[in-house]
């Protein structure tokens, strides 16, 4: 439905067609106006070379200036892979087909987790596309590839400034053959916090339509009604359900016994009872230590013989590999892996029926696609990994990115300093399961007591008189759902004293969203283009799409640009090739840059297809 022509049918393009086509096609011969998008992208070239990139940049760091080597890949389809199987069993069939298979089997969180937690969630679809019909003629005996939800979602739109949806349907071209999986953050859909129930169900129907196919499922609290209505939304639309149990505290260690073996059991009794076809450990923080893994993954296989089990990890502290292969040994049928951490090569050579010598070219194209995000490579200030994280268990995503947020304040000292409060904050709310959004409330807490010098015991005796950031009192209104073991008292009731609390599951008293009456306010803004994913756009993010939207209005499709481009703009007397779309190249040299005039602009120069052109651009540096 997006951008999708004639010029990009493969079966027009090879001549494979008669008449009937037009006639049967009638949506390939919308033909768009192109005339409009080089200059938009003139513009947005001339705003960068004048004022530096749109999006904000953590690190000085500049992109690499080597450009990544695109393995060949065969010619002809790929191979068939489990996508084939799922196709032709549907998620019942599939699930019993992964329970059977021999050997491990891997899910590459490349394409999602491992750069929201690495690169700050900024890989473009750009750099995904390229590497996308590589992967799927290598690894086409991967059970998925993770490439969609998550925070994905809005950085796409809001950072990226391209469509999340677009993203999907290209690589979903690309990889006919590789499941796509994607997380849902339960109730909170691929946002922060509830929405109506239907907008839940209406996403996950409109992300199956546009090619995804398993659904990762969590709540943030483990909030097992949240989880559900994920659950159903994802089994609704026909995707494959993997209900994931977020894991947190340690199941071998006796004196943490909030979150205990028994506790992750009964869970898991409830998530097997509702009918999920996989059921997943989502170890967000990388706490599962190789021993534990074992009791719990052990403990899992015995009482459910039949249900494939999926262990995700992180690396923060070095033991994800060692976790990965216990897990696997006590019953695991699936692990996540990624290549630009060393997961994929370790597990590979372990158990798995993958090519090695694929693997380094996959990871030698990561290796420098990486140095292209520089800008945002959370080792720029990151040297090495920590086990300071079975302490304050801070999920992967989260404790880059408030690595990034002391370091920009200028403050070595200050991440140690989060990271101490991030402890005290999650007693302060109960000891907490800590992943989006949970996580969040935590670290706004934590912050709260850092910037006000506020300990723990102080926090506790002053809560009726502190302005609490306001997701730590939503939090505790019941807006996210109820933690295990209930709220912590005194301190909910001293902080709420009287303001309305949630009874139960949120979303269940949020009214139906009308996705008529937004479409039309949508149509009335933007115009006539609007699509069912951009509705979607909107019901999760009404701001950031109405911005992203405008900026696609004055910038056109950034998204087109070589990420160098993209986050530098090239340099004078550069010569570069746009492709707009398949069969129509830009091609495109930066001229010169003119001297500041009286309105503070300036005008920058450029040759477009051999004929000179020029963008005014407001000078706001
Ligand atoms: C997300 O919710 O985006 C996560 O990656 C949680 O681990
Ligand atoms: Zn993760």
């Amino acid at each position: 439905p997006f951008l999708q022509n004639v010029l990009s049918n493969n079966q027009f393009l090879n001549g494979t067609v008669d008449t009937q086509f037009i006639d049967e096609n009638p949506d390939l011969f919308n033909l768009k106006p192109v005339q409009n998008r080089a200059q938009k992208l003139l513009h947005y070239l001339g705003h960068v070379m004048v004022n530096g990139p749109t999006t904000p940049i953590p690190v000085k760091a500049k992109p690499s200036p080597i450009d990544p080597v695109i393995p060949p890949v065969p010619l002809g389809e790929p191979p068939v892979g489990f996508r084939d199987v799922l196709l032709r069993e549907g998620p019942d069939g599939f699930a019993k087909a992964v329970r059977a298979h021999q050997g491990l089997l891997l899910m590459d969180t490349t394409f999602r987790d491992a750069h929201q937690s690495l690169l700050a969630t900024r890989v473009r679809t750009h750099d995904l596309k390229r590497i996308a019909p590589f992967v799927a003629h290598s690894f086409s005996n991967l059970f998925s590839v993770e490439n969609w939800g998550g925070a994905t979602f809005d950085v796409a739109m809001r950072f990226l400034c391209e469509c999340p949806w677009k993203r999907l349907q290209e690589l979903r071209a690309l990889m006919p053959n590789v499941p796509f999986q994607m997380l849902l953050r339960g109730a909170n859909a691929v946002g922060y916090t509830n929405y109506p129930d239907n907008a839940v169900f209406k996403f996950c129907e409109v992300a199956k339509e546009n090619g995804m196919d398993i659904f990762r499922v969590f709540d943030s609290l483990n909030y097992l009604p949240n989880m559900l209505l994920g659950m159903e939304a994802a089994g609704a639309a026909g995707g494959v359900v993997e209900a994931a149990i977020s894991y947190t505290g340690d199941v071998s260690d006796p004196t943490r016994q909030k979150y205990s073996l028994d506790y992750y059991l009964k869970l898991a009794d409830e998530l097997v009872k509702a009918g999920t076809h996989i059921l997943c450990i989502k170890d967000m923080a990388g706490l599962l230590k190789p021993d534990s893994g074992r009791l719990l993954v052990g403990a899992l296989r015995d009482r459910f013989p039949n249900v494939p089990i999926h262990v995700h990890t992180h690396d923060t502290a070095g033991a994800g590999v060692a976790a990965m292969l216990a897990c696997a040994e006590a019953g695991a049928d699936i692990v996540d892996v990624a290549t630009i951490c060393p997961t994929m090569g370790h597990c590979v050579t372990c158990r798995c029926r993958i090519s090695l010598e694929k693997v380094f070219d996959y990871s030698e194209y990561w290796e420098v696609t990486r140095g292209l995000y520089a800008p945002f490579d959370c080792t720029a200030t990151m040297k090495s990994g920590n086990a300071d994280v079975y302490e304050n268990e801070i999920p992967g995503g989260q404790y880059t990115n408030l690595h990034f947020q002391a370091h920009s304040m200028g403050l070595g000292n200050k991440f140690k300093e989060v990271k101490k409060a991030y402890v005290e904050a999650n007693k302060l709310l109960g000891d907490l399961i800590k992943v989006t959004p949970s996580s969040k409330i935590v670290g706004d807490l934590a912050q709260f007591m850092v910037q006000n010098a506020l300990t723990r015991a102080e926090v506790e005796e002053r809560a009726d008189e502190l302005s609490f950031p306001l997701s730590v009192v939503e939090f505790l209104q019941g807006h996210i759902g109820i933690p295990h073991g209930g709220f912590p008292e005194p301190f909910r009731s001293k902080v709420l004293k009287s303001l309305p609390r949630v009874e139960g599951r949120p979303g269940a008293s949020l009214p139906p969203m009308d996705f008529q009456v937004l479409e039309k306010q949508l149509r009335d803004a933007h115009g006539d283009e609007i699509t069912p994913e951009d509705v979607m756009s909107a019901a999760m993010y009404p701001k950031v799409f109405q911005e992203f939207k405008e900026f696609t209005r004055t910038f056109g499709p950034v998204d087109c640009l070589d990420t160098r481009l993209f986050l530098d703009g090239p340099k004078i007397a550069e010569e570069f090739e746009v492709e707009l779309e398949r069969g129509k190249t830009l091609h495109i040299k930066a001229l010169a840059l003119g001297d500041l005039n009286k309105a503070g602009q300036r005008e920058v120069f450029f040759e477009l297809n051999g004929q000179l052109r020029s963008v005014l651009v407001k000078d706001t540096v």
